[in-house]
């Protein structure tokens, strides 16, 4: 048992990028956030902004009834948007599981909803060949002893910590711990092998907490223990790589910082609209353009995309995102090749103006995403020559004729412009 364990912590930095390979190669995976404040339907942070009891929040667990609950339709819908995993929210911050914990009654099996709606998740997505990940708050502001910050619906928000005493006065972390370990080998244990764990998350200092709280050390080492192969986010408060985790989580930046990560292990997480949980009445939705871009900027800086829905408390998908899901897909079908075991490009291919690189260094094919398509139909590709050996339009292998002037490549572009916001061409290296 020893030597296992040892293996297991003192994997070499090889033996890590083998076990995270199916991830960096997937590239784009769906993130599904859905509870009780799916009712609410305005954010999921609804407790905590409205200051919400827990009585005040008790109508959305009495009423939770999600009829049209068929995660098989979910899982059709991811696949064809070419998401190669999927991550569910098995309990939020609200602290209500989706799972038929026996360590809690605040639960969807006592809901009228009565099922274990992560199990028929998970049944759905790998039945899908889609890998399966499970999202955990390390918040909970429904558990009686898990003490109170201004991360907590009854935060004091001028940070009198003589009033947090108070307020604090019988809560015992450690039963919190206690039933955060439970849960968490509840999850990795009664569904079979789960790919992903998204542990959310730490703010450390006195209006948060972090590692001494959670006692992240041990707890990774349980997960390690119980699913060595699983892949792990960095939202335990632990100090790098070393200490174990799997991958950074840039949480809805913008596209154009996502350079800034190049080079390390991540994965961007996003929402269609700004709120994870459903939100109705959320009118700041992103673009198809946006989300596509969002998606070839992360490959294009060597990262994952993780895109968000916000089921209804039906059960259902939006019919905004599925919409967009229905674009991706559209677009995913034809060009897939230029995101799935991409990266960034190799410093020595110039970035023509108006596109973005990606790269598939098993391959060697360079792929040139055309924001924008040259008026006058050339696209000029500085200090290419001799370095191609083919050029065809991805989604539809069509080849791409070209000249020599110079040091540079002249790649005529199709004169119908093919039916795709962002078209690519597909460059065989030599
Ligand atoms: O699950 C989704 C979000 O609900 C959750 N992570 C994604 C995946 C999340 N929301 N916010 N955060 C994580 C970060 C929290 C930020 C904070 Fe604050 C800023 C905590 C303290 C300062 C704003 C002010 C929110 C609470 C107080």
């Amino acid at each position: 048992a020893q030597n296992t364990t040892k293996q297991l912590f003192n994997e070499t930095a090889q033996q890590k990028s083998h076990r995270l390979q199916w991830w960096t190669d997937a590239r784009f995976g769906m993130f599904i956030h859905w509870g009780l404040y799916s009712e609410a339907a305005r954010h999921e942070w609804v407790k905590n902004r409205e200051r919400l009891t827990t009585q005040q929040y008790q109508k959305y667990f009495d009423n939770f009834d999600p009829d049209h609950f068929e995660p098989k339709k979910w899982a059709k819908e991811a696949k064809a948007a070419g998401m190669k995993y999927a991550v569910l929210t098995t309990k939020h911050h609200e602290g209500f599981c989706l799972f038929d914990s026996k360590y809690t009654d605040y639960k969807a099996t006592n809901t009228p909803a009565h099922r274990d709606l992560v199990r028929e998740f998970v049944d759905a997505f790998r039945a899908e060949g889609i890998k399966v990940g499970f999202y955990y708050s390390l918040l909970d502001w429904h558990y009686p002893d898990y003490t109170i910050d201004r991360n907590h619906p009854q935060r004091i928000d001028n940070g009198d910590s003589l009033a947090y005493a108070k307020i604090n006065q019988g809560r015992d972390m450690e039963k919190y711990r206690k039933y955060l370990f439970n849960q968490v080998r509840e999850l990795l244990t009664n569904y079979g092998k789960i790919d992903i764990l998204w542990l959310d998350f730490s703010f450390p200092g006195k209006n948060g907490k972090g590692h001494q709280d959670w006692h992240s050390k041990e707890l990774l080492k349980m997960i390690r223990q119980l699913q060595p192969e699983i892949i792990v986010d960095n939202r335990l408060d632990l100090n790098d790589y070393s200490d174990g985790y799997d991958f950074e989580t840039p949480e809805q930046v913008s596209a154009q910082t996502l350079a800034k990560y190049r080079g390390k292990v991540w994965e961007t997480c996003q929402t269609f609209s700004g709120s994870w949980g459903y939100y109705r009445d959320e009118t700041s939705w992103k673009t198809n353009h946006q989300l596509l871009d969002l998606l070839i900027s992360s490959v294009s800086n060597g990262g994952n995309l993780i895109l968000n829905v916000g089921p209804t408390a039906r059960g259902e998908f939006d019919y905004r995102a599925v919409s967009h899901l229905d674009s991706i897909a559209y677009w995913m079908h034809a060009n897939n090749r230029a995101i799935y075991g991409c990266t960034f490009a190799p410093d020595s291919y110039q970035v023509p103006d108006g596109t973005k690189l990606t790269y598939n260094p098993t391959t060697k094919r360079l792929y040139i995403c055309l924001y924008d398509i040259p008026e006058n139909g050339k696209l000029k590709l500085t200090g290419y020559t001799g370095k191609i050996k083919y050029a065809q339009l991805l989604n539809d292998a069509s080849e791409l004729t070209y000249t020599q002037q110079g040091q540079d490549l002249i790649l005529n572009m199709p004169k119908v412009r093919p039916p795709y916001d962002i078209p690519v061409v597909e460059l065989f290296l030599q």
